[in-house]
């Protein structure tokens, strides 16, 4: 296979990011698929992000009086580059972040997707009407343009994640500036580069600034996060960094949009059908190697069918084939990075240490890819649901749990500090719909006989409690990247005063 660098830097030229662009700097980018590096990139600092934030807010100012229909033309043409470049892009994601060929490619289809779903909401950015108590009088409620959008993304989803929450902010008038992963920054500056390309064939009415990218570290972010001019911040990481975003963001009165960590459960019933139950596990437990947030942490099972489910996932561990993520056939790539492996590697003991016996989980093919990381997918049987269970490890580590009445089962579902996806498996339409219901699942996505992961983008992303309570992508995510202003118009000869106030001189 060809060089990791080679191969990336091919990627990038056809993407229009120049290899000038790649070489000299401080940031060193690595593939995790062996560990080579694939660029040296310049830093931006904060005072860089001033400045791109000032260009941003101008950009904004034009661009909210440009009506939404022609707004939602420029992620046509967006959705046009990257279905041209899907092969491309894909590729690059699965060199940068080390998913599978097919998950890179379903990353930038899910890109694609959103632009789709852009496109037809920039002619639907509906507002209300409202009785008015008042003769004579009518309320209305209009959604404007938010400001600037600042985007901090992680490196599991180095595209799609800016693509929900650019192709949406762009139709609602806005302009975004994007912090990508320090990991994955040129995956970052493909998306641009291919914004661009929309945005020349699109003509002069998109003002410069209106995207761009701020690559580095932590200070970034915090540049991002403290700056006033910045309307909204929609951050996707771990709680740990939500915890220090959110009342950074609160105290300057901004808003927030958190999409942080899950600890995502699978429920197996006794009436489920176990095949089902398998394939849907698999992939939502192993696949992207566990670097989901969405990926499935804790398969809850009932005692009556814990024996054989386990040992039938045990077989397909067993046959899932680890390796280089470009190689078809392979189903499980590398860990990102070094203490990607080291965490889920102290995970593992400390769940050894509460009694649990661990399934696979050991490093794999060290002698060929001595800098990179790769594992085998981990079962671990637990005898309770223990600090290590509660705790979201960025890995592919699957933790069993057996349970007797379906009661019980929910509750211990809903024992964790984090609320992002959950799944039933089960043909008993009782417990499926308990699941469901108001005392069921108590996550932001609850889904029956399919996996925890892999949502599709027409339904608002997102979860309660640790995981931030924000919502991405579809349904009326939207709203996030307007304001709302509440009208009242009064078209009648006299001035009555709402509640029956008198006021009269
Ligand atoms: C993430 O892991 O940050 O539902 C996003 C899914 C994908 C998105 C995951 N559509 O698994």
């Amino acid at each position: 296979m060809t060089a990791p660098a080679t191969q990336t830097h091919s990627l990038l030229e056809r993407l229009g990011v120049p290899a000038a662009a790649l070489r000299g700097g401080p940031l060193s980018v690595r593939s995790p698929i062996d560990g080579s590096t694939l660029a040296q990139l310049p830093v931006h600092s904060a005072d860089d992000v001033s400045r791109l934030v000032g260009e941003a807010q101008s950009a904004f100012l034009a661009w909210r009086s440009v009506p939404a229909p022609r707004r939602g033309e420029l992620i046509r043409l967006l959705g046009e580059e990257l279905r041209a470049e899907k092969e491309t892009l894909g590729t690059l994601v699965s060199l940068e972040a080390g998913k599978i060929l097919t998950e890179g490619l379903g990353e930038v289809q899910e890109m694609i997707d959103i632009c789709d779903f852009a496109v037809g909401l920039s002619r639907q950015l509906h507002g209300l009407t409202i009785a008015s108590e008042r003769p004579g009088h009518r309320m209305m409620e209009s959604w404007h343009p938010l400001g600037v959008i600042g985007v901090i993304s992680a490196f599991n989803f180095p595209a799609a994640v800016w693509s929900w929450n650019f192709a949406l902010a762009i139709v609602c008038g806005d302009a975004v500036v994007w912090k990508p992963s320090e990991k994955t920054p040129l995956t970052a500056l493909a998306c641009q580069a291919l914004f661009e390309r929309a945005a020349r064939r699109f003509g002069a009415e998109a003002p410069a600034g209106l995207s761009c990218v701020a690559i580095g570290l932590r200070e970034i972010g915090e540049a991002i996060v403290d700056d006033t001019r910045v309307a909204l911040v929609s951050a996707t990481g771990s709680t740990r960094m939500g915890r220090e975003v959110g009342p950074r963001v609160a105290r300057r009165f901004g808003r927030c949009l958190l999409e942080l960590g899950g600890n995502n459960a699978v429920v197996v019933t006794p009436s489920a059908d176990l095949d089902l139950a398998v394939r849907g596990i698999l992939f939502a437990a192993a696949g992207t190697a566990g670097q989901r947030c969405t990926t499935t942490r804790r398969l809850i099972v009932h005692e009556s069918v814990r024996e054989m489910l386990v040992a039938r996932l045990r077989k397909a561990y067993e046959k899932l084939a680890i390796g280089d993520p470009r190689e078809p056939g392979t189903l499980v790539g590398p860990l990102i990075d070094r203490a990607a492996f080291e965490s889920m590697q102290s995970a593992l003991a400390a769940a050894a240490e509460e009694g649990g016996k661990v399934y696979g989980g050991e490093r794999v093919l060290a002698d060929t890819r001595p800098d990179a990381w790769y594992v085998r997918p981990a079962i671990v049987e637990m005898p309770a649901q223990t600090a290590t269970v509660r705790h979201e490890t960025f890995a592919p580590i699957l933790y069993v749990l057996g349970y007797e009445h379906f009661e019980e089962a929910i509750a211990m579902h809903n024992d964790v500090p984090q609320g992002l996806s959950s799944a039933v498996f089960g043909n008993d339409l009782r417990e499926t719909e308990q699941f469901l219901s108001a005392a069921g699942s108590d996550c932001g996505i609850a889904n029956v006989n399919i996996g925890t992961s892999g949502a599709e983008i027409g339904g608002a992303f997102g979860g309660e409690k640790e995981t931030g309570g924000g919502r991405e992508s579809g349904s009326d995510a939207w709203r996030n990247y307007m304001r709302r202003a509440t009208n009242t118009i009064n078209y009648s000869r006299s001035l009555p005063l709402a509640q029956g106030v008198r006021f009269d001189v």
